[in-house]
């Protein structure tokens, strides 16, 4: 499983990538690609082109059905669900509360603006039902790129940390 999910958030920060040359190139946000699908099984090729073909061959899609189904399953958790996997990996230390240094992780040097607008009770932290509640107030669309983007960003920050 740690391998997949360590692929998996390759395959969001590369879509934030694509996502943020679109917008870097001024294509509007309605032609930008909601999913790509990566893989790193190689085309099949004829002549040096991609063998459009065989992409849809039974083996070749055979191959790459567990992976899609795999990733559909993930993109069909409540989003409850992916704000609590979310949550946890911004409380880096496990005290069921998000402190600035923490959110620094996703969003850098705008964790301290951040944190006033999720405080609701001002001590200080984000709880998780702080927290759940701001997803809450965004619509579907809204919540469900912030948490991508949120992941990428995090998933960047870890690599960074572990040095991959
Ligand atoms: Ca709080």
């Amino acid at each position: 499983m740690g391998e997949r999910e360590a692929s998996g958030r390759h395959g969001e920060g590369e879509h934030q990538a694509l996502l943020d040359h679109c917008s870097h190139e001024g294509l509007p946000p309605f032609q930008m690609p909601d999913t790509i699908e990566l893989t790193d099984v190689p085309l099949p090729t004829s002549g040096g082109k991609v063998a459009k073909k065989l992409l849809r061959s039974p083996s070749y899609v055979r191959q790459n059905l567990a992976t899609s189904l795999l990733l559909a399953i993930q993109r069909t958790r409540s989003w409850q669900e992916r704000a609590h996997v979310l949550f946890e990996r911004i409380d880096a230390d496990s005290s069921g509360f998000a402190d600035q240094t923490e959110l620094a992780a996703a969003v850098g040097d705008h964790a301290s603006a951040l944190l006033s607008a999720l405080d609701v009770d001002r001590d200080g932290l984000v709880s998780r039902p702080e927290w759940l509640l701001a997803l809450a107030t965004m619509d579907e669309k809204e919540r469900d790129q912030m948490m991508d983007t949120i992941g990428s960003m995090l998933a960047s920050y870890e690599r960074s940390l572990y040095g991959v």
